[in-house]
């Protein structure tokens, strides 16, 4: 059975408790389960993460390029918060190492302050998603499944 990497990034742990309007109050445990059921769904284990550290990230991320490599991933599930639009270093651990990745945010970053318009993300991932609450995790692994 192959695993999803779920990883999210800056200040996503308290998800639910500010800005309700903006990425609705369900929790990051609350994602997690979401996602823990997706996965079930599509015959996929899921491996969920969460750290406020660019450094790990690029850790994780280069832990997923050797599970890929090896048959083990089916691909990432990225919501790298703020450093989306900050990181170039997580651009590059992601470059070449020919994960299948999907970069995902919960709320339209396009229709919001323009800072957030641009994605260090996006020219390396498979796949974009972005405005579909916090559904939209369950979407983007039912999406790894389409690519599997
Ligand atoms: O929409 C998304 O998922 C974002 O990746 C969330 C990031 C933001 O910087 C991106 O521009 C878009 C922010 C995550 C912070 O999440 C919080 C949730 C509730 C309360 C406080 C922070």
């Amino acid at each position: 059975m192959k695993t999803v990497l779920v990883l999210n990034g800056p200040n996503l742990n308290l998800l639910g408790t500010r800005e309700p309007l903006v990425y609705g109050s369900q929790s990051l445990e609350d994602v997690k389960a979401l996602c823990q059921s997706a996965c079930e769904s599509h015959g996929f284990a899921l491996d969920f993460r969460q750290s406020n550290h660019e450094g790990e990230l690029v850790d994780w991320i280069h832990e997923a390029g050797k599970a890929q490599a090896a048959g083990k991933l089916a691909g990432v599930v990225l919501n790298a918060g703020a450093y989306t639009h900050t990181s170039v270093a997580l651009h590059d651990a992601i470059k070449g190492t020919g994960i299948v990745l999907i970069e995902l945010h919960i709320s339209n970053v396009h229709a919001r302050e323009a800072f957030r318009h641009h994605s260090f993300i996006s020219p390396v991932a498979k796949a974009v998603m972005a405005g579909f609450g916090v559904k939209g995790y369950s979407m983007a692994i039912a999406g790894l499944a389409e690519f599997s």
